[in-house]
């Protein structure tokens, strides 16, 4: 569920980038599309932008990016090696120069370059020797890499120039040198690199310079440092430069004058792209002109006289054998394409989720049609088209099932929706994937509860539905004698199974699976109610006013509660021994003026900080607090330069109140003493 709450949600997205980046600069991967990183961290910088006071030195808006390996030795970088932003259509092309053509009156030349997908380096030389070479690392500090440089050819040791420089550029792999590697690592039964990024990657940061000399690395340069110093003007006279001294320079850049030679540039190396000899994964498109570049800037994390282009993903054809369908814990039937073994961005597809009947509808998805199939984000693989042409005769027309692949009830759809559901809450599917969101981490956290022991105990009917748990001790002598588990296992299974008695209310409510009832909702019911027998009793109306609960999720926890397997699963959970009560039962003072209203905070306080002024709403006073104005708001306190949030009350004629009534209130309250 997402949050509404801003300072959640900058806390959310900031935990999110943090992941993908570690993932992409420390376990090369990508988990996320260029494109999603960037949304996810657009959205951080505009709402960092709003609450400016949540800046913190460590956010991702703040740094570069990345994080390394300890082993290596850090190099700080002579200036920060920047990423670039990205464009991805025509559109986004235009608003590129536009905003360099405001920024210099009028830029008539770019150079177009391939984007090579390698590894960001440094070169620094001195009196003609390479002296240090980095990894772009968090792009401020990198890591010290020089032995391993001087074991890729392509890299200079020595050039023929003594004034100090530094050049910047991309270590690869090419695809030839890739296969032959591959064939080497099956053959001695080690894990294949799913492509050259990855592999070259796994090459250049081996603490072992010998790996790196036999992994056959390749680099373009394309950066100068310091240009002015030896008298260039242009990005295409430095990569001249750096060719004569030696440096290998990609053959295809080339001047441009306007955007109609951008797209042109770009259609180009779209065709050429399959037969070139390494990866490259966009252009990149550069004023050409250096002077220009001081009164362009920079932002923080990449240069305003650059961007990249970035190539739509790869759409590889391959056969759809089957449509089959999977049943989620909310009994949400899923149908998937079941795809004859294909390659797509590295790694081979068997599976691709289909979403639900209309979408395979719009497609007109056919059993033995060529589809294309590609991976967004570069890791979910996703249904293109159909290839027409290629359709057979005896293609078979998709039928959606009429019943629940796994228990055989009737399916439901409701009329306005997409999906089916099985309504059958014994649905062994149902049961599976209850019974894992049960045990899981965030809800009850029983540890050894994953889904292959799961699935274990419902086909040895030791456990039925989550409430058997709390029964399992029963089948302790049989649960030591299966193969693989033993004394010590079960014994922790125990008590993790005991110790999760004593959860928090809120970590019940949100294993459960009540439908819509996320983790975040979870909380607030816990905190609303205090205790499940008052949650339980609560009608729409009484959940409809709560803040963040709208009436279709009311209506479903309602709809939750009435239902007999579900009441009864509560009693015997109950009689267990679980916990059903909130334990961060507030010590608010309960006549305060605040007490029990929805409160947001708007414009700055002068007295006190607006994070210490909500936790003393909260705490003290047993006020809640909100982040958006709506009609379930009580009352908006109003500091120096509100904003919209303040005309949104007036308008709503809700209650406000100025930062010195405020202020006074406290005083009289004793929540504050001056
Ligand atoms: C990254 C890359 C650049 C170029 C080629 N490949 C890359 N991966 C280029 O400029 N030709 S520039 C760049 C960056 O600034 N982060």
């Amino acid at each position: 569920m997402e949050s509404n709450n801003p300072i959640e949600k900058i806390i959310h997205l900031r935990e999110l980038l943090k992941k993908y980046e570690y993932e992409y600069y420390n376990l090369n991967q990508s988990s996320v599309s260029d494109a999603e990183y960037d949304k996810l961290m657009n959205q951080l910088i505009d709402l960092e932008k709003e609450y400016p006071q949540y800046i913190t030195p460590d956010s991702p808006t703040q740094r570069v990016g990345g994080t390394f390996d300890s082993s290596f030795k850090k190099i700080k970088h002579s200036q920060s090696m920047l990423s670039l932003s990205n464009v991805y259509n025509e559109e986004e092309i235009r608003a590129f120069t536009q905003r360099v053509d405001e920024a210099v009156e009028k830029c008539d030349e770019y150079v177009c370059e391939c984007k090579i997908d390698g590894l960001s380096i440094s070169l620094i030389y001195e009196n003609g020797t390479l002296l240090h070479a980095a990894t772009r690392g968090d792009g401020v500090t990198g890591e010290d890499i020089t032995l391993n440089a001087y074991q890729i050819k392509s890299i200079p040791q020595h050039i023929d120039f003594k004034e100090k420089i530094e050049v910047r550029g991309e270590v690869y792999m090419s695809h030839q040198v890739l296969d032959e590697l591959n064939k080497i690592q099956e053959a001695e039964h080690k894990p294949l690199f799913a492509n050259c990024r990855n592999a070259a990657a796994g090459s250049l940061r081996q603490l072992d310079y010998q790996i790196t000399k036999s992994r056959n690395l390749d680099t373009f340069i394309y950066t100068l440092i310091k240009p002015e110093s030896y008298g260039i003007k242009t990005q295409y006279e430095a990569l001249m430069f750096m060719k004569k001294l030696g440096f290998s320079v990609n053959p295809n850049a080339k001047i441009v004058k306007n955007v109609d030679e951008i797209l042109t540039y770009i259609q180009d190396l779209s065709e050429r792209r399959p037969l070139l000899p390494y990866d490259i994964d966009g252009v990149v498109i550069k004023v050409n002109e250096l002077d220009l570049y001081s009164s362009i800037g920079n932002t923080n994390k990449a240069p305003k006289w650059a961007t990249a282009y970035k190539f739509p993903p790869e759409e590889v054809p391959a056969k759809l054998l089957d449509i089959i369908f999977t049943v989620g814990r909310t009994g949400r039937i899923t149908p998937n394409a079941v795809i004859e073994p294909t390659k797509v961005a590295g790694s081979t597809i068997t599976r691709a989720s289909l979403h639900n009947e209309d979408y395979i509808k719009q497609k007109d998805l056919r059993i033995g049609d060529t589809i294309t199939i590609h991976k967004a984000g570069d890791v979910i693989p996703e249904v293109g088209d159909v290839l027409l042409n290629r359709r057979e005769k005896d293609a078979i027309p998709f039928k959606m099932i009429s019943s629940c692949p796994i228990c055989n009830e009737k399916i439901y759809k409701e009329e306005d929706e997409a999906d089916y559901y099985c309504l059958n809450i014994s649905c062994p599917a149902r049961v599976l994937e209850s019974v894992i969101h049960f045990c899981e981490r965030k809800a009850m956290n029983i540890d050894g509860m994953g889904e292959a022991n799961v699935k274990m105990l419902l086909d040895k009917g030791y456990i039925e539905n989550v409430a058997d748990i709390y029964e399992l001790y029963k089948y302790e002598y049989e649960l030591k004698h299966i193969p693989g588990w033993g004394e010590k296992s079960v014994n922790n299974l125990l008590a993790a199974i005991e110790k999760s008695k004593k959860n928090s209310l809120e970590r019940l409510l949100f294993a459960l699976g009540i439908l819509q009832v996320g983790e975040k909702t979870a909380k607030i019911l816990a905190n609303e109610f205090n205790t499940i027998d008052a949650l339980m009793d609560a009608d729409v109306i009484r959940l409809s006013s709560i803040d963040n609960i709208g009436e279709i999720m009311a209506l479903d926890i309602v709809n939750f509660f009435k239902e007999s397997k579900n009441i009864e699963l509560i009693m015997r959970l109950k009689a267990y021994g679980v916990n059903m009560e909130n334990l961060n039962v507030s010590h608010a003072d309960t006549s305060s003026f605040f007490y029990n209203k929805t409160i947001v905070l708007t414009g700055t306080l002068s007295f006190i900080s607006r994070s210490d002024a909500s936790s003393i709403l909260e705490n003290m006073c047993g006020a809640k607090m909100a982040s958006s104005v709506s009609k379930k708001t009580d009352l908006v306190i109003v500091g120096e330069q509100a904003g919209s949030k303040l005309d949104k009350a007036n308008a709503l004629h809700i209650q406000t109140m100025d930062e010195q009534t405020f202020h006074e209130l406290l005083i009289k309250e004793g929540k504050v003493l001056f």
